[in-house]
């Protein structure tokens, strides 16, 4: 019988499929995720491992699981698995793409709408008492229609982005490793530099790399437009948050909002909660109920793929592994 390790509570049908497949599935159950030292004991006799963004699953994990067959990751970005760690033992690892770009964009745009019509801070000051006479200079926000949306990494989640931008009548940019074919009618431009002097709101949606780690940094931030706003729904490391917190109080740039900081979850006195033009969401992009149920079912069928010696849906290190995959052996 395959041993199976989920390091979160999951939805109940997740945990049924596992079982009628005649899985031991073995839940996490304490309030918080597993740290590293529990995460090297639990591991031990599993064959599956269904990971989370909280879990560093390096070298060390997949050595102290011998029998580890495949492991999924239970969203897109998987830059908590050391994937070469991963190839050289013949372990398969596995994300879930696709279902949750259009949550995904969905944020994204929400945040874009928030800080662009102000519906992150005026709310509050509202609530505060504070709504003044009418004034026709008070309170004003910026446009969302015929504004520059900069669209950094067009992948799944950047094309959607660019979807509904154009919904809104934006004129999109995009800034990506490659060109790609006209993504609902945005222009691609060949460097980063450029997306930031031309664009009103920038979003990011590349993956994080050792390249794109700190991408937006101090240099950058100058390079934006004054009025500009930033948009982050990727990981918090591309993004280097003292040079944000230092533009945003400098009046480089006029707003940001981020669904992903570092760390996660950020410090309630962390300095970035004390501005009014940064609005910071505790890493929701995916989470609604439709989207999250899609992605547990996913991992649910990457893990049992695997360990029914089949390859596994979305196997992101297939090429890597066709020699030594541990589920062909
Ligand atoms: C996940 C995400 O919810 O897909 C991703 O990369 O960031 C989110 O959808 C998060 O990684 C939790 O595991």
């Amino acid at each position: 019988m395959s041993k199976i390790l989920i390091t979160r509570r999951t939805f109940q049908e997740a945990e049924d499929k596992l079982l009628q497949a005649g899985s031991e599935v073995v839940i996490w159950g304490e309030p918080d995720s597993p740290g590293y030292e529990e995460l090297l004991k639990e591991v031990r006799d599993i064959d599956g491992l269904y990971a989370h963004i909280t879990n560093q699953v390096d070298g060390a994990v997949m050595d102290a699981a011998p029998n580890l067959k495949v492991i999924t990751e239970f969203g897109v970005g998987y830059d908590n698995i050391d994937v070469d760690a991963a190839n050289k033992r013949g372990i398969a690892v596995c994300n879930t793409p696709g279902i949750l770009s259009e949550s995904t964009a969905d944020e994204a745009f929400a945040l874009l709408m928030a800080m662009g019509r102000r519906t992150h801070d005026l709310p509050q000051l509202v609530k505060r008492g504070e709504w003044g006479d009418f004034d026709p200079l008070a309170y004003l926000a910026s446009d969302i229609h015929h504004k520059t949306l900069g669209i950094v990494g067009m992948g799944r989640i950047g094309g959607e982005v660019a979807k509904r931008a154009a919904g809104f009548n934006m004129k999109v940019l995009y800034y990506n490793r490659n060109k790609r074919d006209e993504e609902f009618g945005a222009t691609y431009v060949s460097s980063l530099d450029e997306l930031l002097q031309r664009s009103d709101y920038v979003s990011l949606h590349n993956p994080l790399t050792p390249e794109t780690t700190g991408l937006m940094g101090s240099e950058q931030f100058k390079l934006m437009k004054k009025s500009a706003m930033l948009i982050n729904t990727t990981r918090g490391p591309v993004v280097d948050q003292e040079a944000l917190y230092d533009a945003l109080t400098a009046g480089e740039i006029a707003g940001a909002a981020l669904d992903v900081t570092v760390p996660e979850p950020i410090p309630a006195d962390h300095p970035l909660l004390t501005l009014d033009n940064c609005l910071i969401m505790p890493h929701v992009a995916s989470a609604t109920d439709d989207t999250r149920l899609k992605m547990a079912m996913m991992c649910v069928d990457n893990v049992l793929a695997g360990l029914a010696g089949d390859w596994p849906p979305y196997c992101v290190n297939r090429d890597q592994i066709s020699d030594n995959a541990r589920i062909k052996q």
